[in-house]
């Protein structure tokens, strides 16, 4: 049986081929997704940015690591099924303006798609007009905001900002999350909810719904 941190070092190493290899037999050995995706694959990408911290990995190795981690999160798309469909919930979500990290952002409109819930993924470096004008188009009723980087948690504020001067505030809850993102800080630009990863950010947005 693989290990985890054999997952942990593959990823490290940008070892795609291997990482897909181990990811797949953890699969075949009925190893439950969720802890591949934490004890392997997010484990794997916090020694990652450790490393890229100390200078010991550059952008793109941390890149080819994102890609590798991406596949795989691929494969256990499926096997991640968070079930108890709540149906017709429009959800709209996008890393804000300034900031390229979208790996957990994936991760949550994965975990609420396969909530049942009717995801928008807008993508990465979204405006604060952008969001606006997609709530319209989608007639969106949650809007989930990742930032992170320290630099690019003041564009939720004036993300937030922007959608209460559309006039639509009353309309969406707002949820926030991203690695730096407290909170706190939820409460202090006046977003509905924080979520610290992708399963409670369903949980809450179902909850908020319900
Ligand atoms: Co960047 N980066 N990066 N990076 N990067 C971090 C975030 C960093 C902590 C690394 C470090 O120095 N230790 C650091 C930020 C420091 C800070 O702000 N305090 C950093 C930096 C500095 C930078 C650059 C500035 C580096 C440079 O250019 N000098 C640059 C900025 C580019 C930009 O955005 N403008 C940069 C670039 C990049 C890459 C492009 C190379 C790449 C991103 C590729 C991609 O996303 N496609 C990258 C990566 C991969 C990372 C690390 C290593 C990994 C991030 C990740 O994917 N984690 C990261 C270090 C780290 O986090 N350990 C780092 C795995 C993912 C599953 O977790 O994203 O936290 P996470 O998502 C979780 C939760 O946070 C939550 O749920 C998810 C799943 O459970 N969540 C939400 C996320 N969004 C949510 C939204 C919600 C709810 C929950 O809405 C309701």
């Amino acid at each position: 049986m693989v290990e985890f941190s054999a997952m942990t070092e593959a990823l490290v190493a940008c070892d795609i081929e291997k990482l897909a290899r181990f990811v797949d037999e953890a699969i075949a050995g009925n190893v439950p997704a969720g802890d591949i995706l934490n004890k392997g694959l997010i484990a794997g990408m916090d020694v990652v940015g450790e490393k890229m911290e100390a200078g010991d990995m550059f952008i793109p190795e941390v890149l080819m690591a994102a890609k590798a981690m991406g596949a795989c999160v691929e494969k256990l798309k499926p096997l991640l099924d968070d079930g108890d469909a709540k149906k017709s919930v429009s959800v709209l979500i996008g890393t804000v303006k300034g900031d390229l990290h979208d790996i957990g952002k994936n991760l949550v409109a994965m975990m609420m798609e396969s909530a049942g819930m009717e995801v928008h993924n807008l993508g990465v470096d979204i405006a604060p007009e952008n969001f606006v004008a997609m709530i319209k188009e989608k007639n969106a009723q949650i809007v989930c905001l990742s930032a992170l980087l320290t630099t690019t948690m003041p564009m939720m504020k004036q993300t937030v900002d922007a959608i209460v001067e559309s006039g639509l505030r009353d309309q969406v809850k707002i949820l926030v999350g991203g690695a730096p993102v407290t909170q706190a800080f939820a409460e202090e630009i006046g977003a509905d909810g924080f979520a610290a990863d992708a399963g409670s950010a369903s949980k809450l947005a179902k909850s908020l719904v319900n």
